[in-house]
């Protein structure tokens, strides 16, 4: 098995985003995801209209930046590009060229990337997980899922895309561990201002802390 560099497999698939220690947030009981920004009109589409999109399927390891790769997972769901060619291009102005799309979680978290990347056919918003519907330690209802970005991309407990036609402004830009714009794993894209390589051993020694605290994160996942 081939990782992308400086990652390493391991058992099962930790709840391991920046949240650590705080619980999931409710799933709402009618969840929407809000489509806003550079449109002519926000509007909602409901997670289970967004479900009758057409489907796909995708096998994919799923790589943090702080080292840690979780290998062979199935998600299920529809493909951003589904949804943005059939709900948000109808809504943009002739003039309207969208460069950058943000992805917004029912806990405030976001993250930002460009439109070329979340268009590649392996973005999906995705509704199920190994053959169940997601769970709330990785993002029920929706999330985002990007493999080939770095596991910080993919916004969990999705609720609202905004869409942009500049990079939207940027509150840790001059933090040491900015996301990098593009993230990409196997260009080892983890960081806007540092060498992928040379946080390696510091995350290294981070990950078991880090998944300790985690707290629902240390279950195996049944196979
Ligand atoms: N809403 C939300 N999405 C998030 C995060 C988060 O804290 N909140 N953390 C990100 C990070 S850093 C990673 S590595 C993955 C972790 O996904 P998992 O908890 O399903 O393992 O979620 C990403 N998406
Ligand atoms: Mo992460």
């Amino acid at each position: 098995m081939t990782l992308p560099p400086g990652q390493r497999a391991v058992d099962g698939f930790p709840r391991f985003g920046t949240h650590l220690h705080r619980p999931p947030p409710p799933v709402p009981a009618a969840p929407v995801i809000e489509l806003g920004g550079a449109v002519t009109e926000a509007v909602t589409v409901s997670v289970g209209d967004l479900a009758k999109l057409p489907r796909r399927q995708l096998g994919a390891d799923f790589h943090c930046v702080a080292g840690w790769s979780a290998t062979g997972l199935l998600w299920e769901g529809v493909a951003f590009e589904t949804l943005y060619r059939t709900r948000v291009e109808p809504l943009l102005a002739a003039d309207t060229v969208i460069s950058h799309v943000s992805f917004e979680g029912l806990d405030g978290y976001r993250s930002v990337v460009l439109l070329e990347d979340a268009l590649a056919d392996d973005v999906l918003v995705a509704d199920r997980l190994d053959g169940r519907p997601i769970d709330s330690d990785h993002g029920a209802p929706v999330r985002l899922v990007s493999p080939s970005q770095y596991g910080f991309v993919s916004t969990k407990h999705l609720c609202r895309i905004a869409f942009h036609t500049s990079p939207p402004p940027d509150p840790d830009r001059w933090s040491p561990i900015a996301a990098h714009h593009r993230a990409r794993v196997w260009q080892e894209e983890r960081h806007r201002h540092l060498p992928g390589r040379a946080v390696r051993p510091l995350y290294r020694t981070l990950i078991g802390p880090i998944r300790a605290l985690s707290a629902r994160g240390s279950r195996k996942r049944p196979r």
